[in-house]
């Protein structure tokens, strides 16, 4: 039996679980949620001692990453989500490294000011800062789906879920990326599959802090 810890309104976990309900994979779900740094169970922390969420268990295996747990439900339950080939496999790493390298921190510090701390901050130097940052790789996934419907081609893939996943809160912070029409059409489609239902809406509040340093500080 599968054990995903994590709520799935408040957390990465919500990536995990758009991939156990694409696979149809029975899971059970234990919905913690912590605020960064605070004190956390031990027996949580024997799982994963850094802390965080999600963190999952198949039989004796204990993973933590969101990214990289759903790579291994891929190839272990993935049938067409997951590799047909080792240059499928490659890229679906490749794809779930560049996400998490090139876009989940500009873009968390962009939804961040936007929507997740209340009261909403509204610092533009800040979001200019990193939106500047997000042209680059958002032209590079935008040419890419130029020519094809789905990172790997024509099927939807791990590849696409491990993106999509991290560049949900594009529409629930409003961030406008008319500018990339192959990205956004396919960002659209991938979130309106029905396992990706976790994703459409965020239940992440936490006090604003006191400066926009802090935000920096806690998000890059
Ligand atoms: N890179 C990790 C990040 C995990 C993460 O930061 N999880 C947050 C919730 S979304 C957490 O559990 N934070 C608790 C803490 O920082 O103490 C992943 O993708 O799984």
């Amino acid at each position: 039996m599968i054990t995903l810890y994590g709520d799935v309104t408040k957390t990465r976990a919500n990536r995990c679980s758009w991939m156990l309900k694409e696979l149809g994979v029975d899971y059970d779900n234990k919905p913690l949620a912590f605020h960064p740094g605070s004190a956390k169970p031990d027996d949580f922390l024997a799982l994963n001692p850094n802390g965080k969420c999600p963190t999952l268990t198949d039989g004796d295996i204990v993973l933590y990453e969101s990214l990289a747990i759903n790579l291994y439900l891929a190839r272990t339950y993935g049938a067409a989500l997951g590799p047909q080939s080792p240059k499928e496999d490659a890229l679906m790493q490749q794809w779930s490294f560049w996400v998490a390298t090139e876009i989940e921190k500009p873009l968390l510090l962009t939804a961040a000011v936007r929507c997740l701390f209340e009261p909403h901050g509204n610092d533009e130097e800040d979001q200019a800062i990193a939106l500047k940052k997000l042209s680059r790789p958002w032209g590079v996934l935008d040419r890419h789906l130029q020519n094809r419907s789905y990172i790997l081609g024509d099927r939807f893939t791990v590849a696409d879920l491990n993106v999509a996943a991290v560049m949900h809160f594009i529409p629930i912070a409003g961030i406008d990326i008319g500018a990339w029409p192959s990205m956004q059409a396919w960002l659209e489609t991938c979130l309106r599959r029905a396992a990706a239902i976790d994703l459409r809406s965020v239940d992440f509040k936490v006090p604003h802090p006191a400066t926009s340093r802090d935000i920096f500080a806690m998000f890059l």
